[in-house]
């Protein structure tokens, strides 16, 4: 049934004019007229403005802003990245549901996506809070062949996809806060949290959460000082699909070229679009608190500061000010 609804939107998706005959429909789900219908009211009951007209065939729009399985596979034009797609309406935490797929074989590229989280979750058992219907909160699933020292290359790999996608569809440039925050107008927009699920042998895939303030105008009283949304930064409210779909193909453009050039790439985006480089920033760890210029990032992802004395540190946790 989802096979047929992912042709069906294709099939849309890859049409040049308005409307499609329901022959042509018929033909390329090798089924009958009537079930062409009845494929179609479906789609209706999903959201969908379906818009049927005698002699020229079916119309298909999209008017609002859903974010289910159909929405985003539409005009979608990833061949790994985003391919197998799992929508749910409410769920405590997209991370777990991602957890629970890996343990069922889900393939490489399958994305998880909520409307609503109940239990989001940030680093360090901290909370990730978002309101229901407004934002993105999704993870992503990947199985690359990498050692243990090379996974966080992949949050970073994840930011700068989410800063392009940003630029792409909002037009507004977008910082990152080291390790995996973005932040726009010294507020933080999205929060990136990268888990591997491995054994004592191996590493068995890594799930990247990305949680995006995207329409929502107004926050909770504890982060009402440090958050912003896409819709407060631009003024304009936004199509969550439109921003997933760019967030799903940035990702794997920068993945590909990861997987053939290396990291060296990746980790130049990322410093060209680092809050802090070059700036004098502050890193409080457990260790104390460290002073001095941001250098930038080596190939693990550790955070260079250079202090007072020309002598460089290498700081592997820590909350940075600036
Ligand atoms: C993060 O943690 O920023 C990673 C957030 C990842 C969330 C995604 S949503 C999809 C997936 N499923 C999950 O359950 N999680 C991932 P961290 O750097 O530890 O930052 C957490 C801190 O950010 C909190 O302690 C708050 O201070 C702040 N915060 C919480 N919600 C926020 C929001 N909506 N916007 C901005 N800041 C927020």
């Amino acid at each position: 049934k989802t096979d047929i609804r992912k042709a069906l939107l294709e099939l849309f998706s890859a049409t040049e004019t308005a409307f499609v005959s329901g022959q042509t429909i018929a033909d390329h789900l090798n089924c009958s007229r009537t079930a062409v219908w009845k494929h179609m009211n479906a789609l209706k009951e999903e959201g969908f403005l379906v818009e049927a007209v005698r002699n020229k065939g079916y119309r298909l729009e999209q008017n609002t802003d859903q974010i289910s399985e159909n929405e985003l596979y539409l005009g979608l034009k990833t061949t790994v990245i985003g391919q197998k797609i799992v929508y749910h309406p409410e769920t405590s935490s997209t991370q777990l549901i991602a957890q629970q797929l890996l343990h069922q074989g889900t393939p490489e590229g399958t994305l998880v996506v909520t409307n609503f989280q109940t239990a989001g979750r940030g680093r360090l058992s901290r909370v990730w809070l978002s309101q229901p219907g407004d934002n993105i909160a999704m993870s992503l699933i990947l199985k690359p062949q990498l050692s243990m020292q090379q996974f966080p290359q992949l949050t970073f790999l994840a930011s700068v996809s989410i800063v392009a996608a940003i630029k792409e569809v909002v037009g507004i440039d977008a910082q990152i806060k080291w390790p995996n925050d973005i932040f726009i107008d010294g507020k933080k927009v999205c929060g990136v949290l990268t888990e591997l699920v491995s054994d004592p042998e191996e590493v068995k895939a890594v799930i990247i959460g990305m949680g995006i303030n995207v329409n929502q105008a107004d926050f909770a009283p504890e982060i009402k000082t440090i958050a912003t949304s896409l819709r407060l930064a631009s003024g304009e409210t936004l199509q969550r699909s439109a921003l997933i779909q760019a967030i799903l193909t940035k990702f794997e453009a920068f993945y590909q070229q990861y997987l053939t050039e290396g990291f060296a790439p990746i980790k130049r985006n990322w410093e060209e679009h680092a809050l802090q480089f070059n700036k004098h920033i502050k890193a409080r760890s457990l260790k104390g608190v460290l002073e001095g210029e941001f250098k930038g990032i080596t190939d693990d992802g550790v955070l260079v500061l250079q202090d007072a004395n020309d002598e460089l540190h290498y700081v592997y946790s820590a909350d940075i000010e600036v």
